[in-house]
This record gives structure tokens, C-alpha cells and sequence, in this order.
């Protein structure tokens, strides 16, 4: 049995033109219009393939293809938000080759002893609410629930999570926590260049790295940029700029550490004015737990050090802590498995990104499968995956789904 590749193609060809920019790539954060347009697309897909439809209280969507019994349930998916710089397979990629799956477990007539269930998950990106892998977060850990719907906006902290939900009408009365899953499986582009440089076609990912999100609000002094003397000066963007050279110094000192300053925002940012006032987050990653922890203790002395140097004062609120995530060793052999009986090349590794397999993980055996991204490239609108590597990695997740499905 293999999927349709046309389908599949078709598939992402189409998903793709929603949300679509100007440069090639899709912008769809999670829950605004074009989120919605995309969530009705997928809902309607679902439809098509007669499959039971949900839509929980934070907007997961769940497609069931009944079994003989509801247990062992195999849950796959993905999530169809983008960061802003989107492409087209960061996410789409998993939701679509599990509608590939069914679709091709339905044109075979197969009836399977347990039950499918796929997954579009809310909000995973974290790019207009945090925390990020939002959705399966909550499936994860339901007691969250009311202070994630509480999520403020980046861009307009008049609106929540769950304003935003009712908005767009995926504010659903399905309970988080309904389902209970036997496995969570996803497929994903590898959104690096491990693959790639090894000429390899499969990732068999057994570990996702930890995660730190933390913002700063630093607080220096509006003065004009001509008159104040440099000793005078309180200037928070200053602040800013030691800090993030202060942190790509400690990517190098500490094993494994990448650390990111991707959000900046200064006020009142006009060219003649010192910095008043100057908003990060900082996003750091290692996928040891212990050298993750140190990298923040550091950052978090340094910043103390400059901000006094400069009599700067700051907030600081911790926005996302995950600590690295192992899989499952049984789901990653099934998936070696599936691989080696299509003749494809794969290898073991780590994800250096976060995905919804790591909040799932947690409730289930979870385990996630790559494929290549040309350049490594990846929140970035020349994100890319030949059509033979997603093709591939689609019939693995379905030789690994029939297995997990039928002989649990
Ligand atoms: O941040 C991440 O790694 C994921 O793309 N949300
Ligand atoms: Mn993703
Ligand atoms: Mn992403």
C-alpha cells in the first residue's frame, strides 16, 4: 500500500495559497483570518473522508477514522500555523500526509482494530501567543487551560487566546483532555541540515532539546540624541546590544547551546531619541537539561551586571520552560522499521525545534519522523523539501500507523 502522491502534492499545493505571500511563502499565525480559512479548509477535508469530526476548548481539531474499537487510538498531525516568514511545510506537512494516510486506508477498504485519530493542533508556532506547541500543551496538561486562554497577543494586548478563539468560531466544547491516545506520531521536515548533508532520508527523531523562552522589559531613559553626554545617558538599547553579544558568546562556551534573540522592541523608537524603554525575549535551547539551566543562570547574571552598569531597570517574566523531551524507543523502532522496508536511508537524532510530539509525550508514545529541507533552511519563505523526500516520509508514516494501528 503506498499514498497517492499526486494527492498529497495537490494537497500542499492548495493549503499553501492560503495565507500566501507575495515572496513565496505563508504567513497564517495561529488564530487569526487566514488561520481560520486554513482550519475550515482541513474541517472540510475531514468531512469528505467521513471522518469524526472535534474542535476542543483551545481549537485542537481532531478527524477519527473508527476501528473495530476506539482503543489502541493512533493519533498523527501537525499544526497549519506559520510564523511570519512561513513555508509551506513547517506543520502543513504532518496535517497532510496524515489526511493522506486515511485517505489511502479508505480507498484500500482497511479496517483497523484500533482507531486513528488526526490532529491539528492550536497555535504550536508561539509566534502571536505564547507559550509555542500551545495547543498539544493543553491536551497535555488541562490544568493550564485558563491561563493559556488568558495568553495575551504580541501585537495587541487588548486580545487573549480565547477572544481570539470565539473570533474566528474555533472556540470548541470538546474537553482538552477527551481523548485517551495510545501513541502520538508526527511527521515534519527536519527544518536543519543534518539530513541533507548525510544524504539521508529519514530522520528517526528520539529526542526533542529543551526550550527557555524569557522577556525582558528594560527600562532606561528617553534623552535626546544630541545634547546628552554619553555618561549621562540611560540607554536600554545599549542594554540590549551587550546582551545579545553577551549571548551568542555563551552559545559557544556552553556544550550545545543556541541561544536566539528573535523579538526586539524599542520605544519610543525614533532615530533621535535613546532608547526609553526596549522588550526581548530570549529564546534558548540545549538539549541537556542541566547545561540549559546554567546558560540561563548566566544570562540572567549578566544582565543583572549590565542593566546596574547602566542604571537600567528591567522585568523580567518567564514566558516558556520545556525541558528536552526523550520518545519512545518502541516508536522509534517502528518507524527504523517502516524505513528500512522501503529502502530508505535514516539515522537517529535529536529535534533542535519544538513540536507538538513533545507536549504529547507526556500522555503517550510519541515519536516524530523527518525529512530532508533543502539548505536546512526553515521560518523562512525558501523553506523547502523535495517532492520525493515528502512522498517518502508520508508512506513511512503510514507503514508505521498501520503497524501501531492494527497489531498494538
Ligand atoms: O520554536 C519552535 O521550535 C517551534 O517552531 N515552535
Ligand atoms: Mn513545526
Ligand atoms: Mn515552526
Amino acid at each position: 500500500m503506498q499514498i497517492n502522491s499526486t494527492r498529497l502534492l495537490d494537497n500542499l499545493s492548495e493549503l499553501a495559497e492560503i495565507g500566501a505571500r507575495t515572496d513565496g511563502g505563508v504567513c497564517r499565525l495561529a488564530l487569526t483570518d487566514e488561520d481560520k480559512i486554513s482550519r475550515d479548509w482541513l474541517l472540510k477535508k475531514m468531512q469528505d473522508l467521513n471522518l469524526e469530526t472535534h474542535i476542543d476548548e483551545i481549537g485542537n481539531m481532531y478527524g477519527i477514522r473508527k476501528g473495530k474499537s476506539l482503543q489502541p487510538l493512533i493519533a498523527f498531525g501537525s499544526h497549519l500555523d506559520t510564523v511570519t516568514t512561513g513555508g509551506k511545510y513547517d506543520g502543513s506537512y504532518g496535517v497532510l500526509a496524515g489526511l493522506e494516510v486515511i485517505n489511502t486506508l479508505n480507498e484500500n477498504e482497511i479496517v483497523t482494530d484500533g482507531s486513528i485519530a488526526l490532529i491539528n493542533f492550536t497555535n504550536e508556532e508561539g509566534a502571536r501567543f505564547a507559550p509555542d506547541m500551545m495547543g498539544s500543551l493543553a491536551v497535555s496538561k488541562p490544568e493550564l487551560l485558563k491561563e493559556i486562554w488568558e495568553s495575551k497577543s504580541f501585537d495587541n494586548e487588548s486580545l487573549n487566546v480565547k477572544s481570539e478563539l470565539q473570533r474566528i468560531g474555533y472556540l470548541g466544547d470538546a474537553k482538552v483532555n477527551q481523548f485517551s491516545f495510545t501513541n502520538y506520531l508526527e511527521l515534519h521536515i527536519e527544518q536543519g541540515p543534518i539530513l541533507e548533508n548525510e544524504k539521508l532520508q529519514i530522520g528517526a527523531v528520539e529526542l526533542v532539546q529543551g526550550i527557555y523562552w524569557t522577556e525582558y522589559v528594560f527600562h532606561g531613559a528617553a534623552a535626546h540624541a544630541g545634547t546628552t553626554p554619553i555618561s549621562a545617558r540611560k540607554d536600554a538599547g545599549l542594554v540590549v546590544s551587550s546582551l545579545n553579544l553577551f549571548l551568542r558568546k555563551l552559545s559557544g562556551v556552553i556544550k550545545g547551546q543556541l541561544c536566539t534573540m528573535g523579538l526586539i522592541e524599542y520605544y519610543p523608537n525614533v532615530v533621535n531619541v535613546v532608547p526609553e524603554r526596549v522588550k526581548v525575549i530570549i529564546d534558548l535551547r540545549n538539549p541537556d537539561k542541566e547545561l540549559l539551566k546554567q546558560a540561563q543562570e548566566k544570562a540572567d547574571q549578566y544582565i543583572k551586571e549590565i542593566s546596574e552598569s547602566h542604571q537600567v531597570s528591567f522585568d523580567r517574566v518567564e514566558k516558556v520552560r520545556f525541558d528536552p523531551v526523550p520518545f519512545s524507543q518502541e516508536m522509534v523502532e517502528a518507524i527504523e522499521k517502516s524505513a528500512s522496508g522501503l529502502n530508505l536511508k535514516f539515522k537517529r537524532m535529536v529535534s533542535g525545534a519544538g513540536h507538538d510530539a513533545q507536549m504529547m509525550a507526556a500522555i503517550c508514545k510519541a515519536a516524530m519522523i523527518f525529512i530532508p529541507s533543502i539548505n536546512g533552511i526553515s521560518h523562512n519563505v525558501k523553506e523547502y523539501s523535495n517532492p520525493e523526500d515528502l512522498i517518502n516520509g508520508a508512506n513511512v508514516l503510514l507503514n508505521t500507523v498501520a503497524t501501531l494501528v492494527s497489531n498494538v
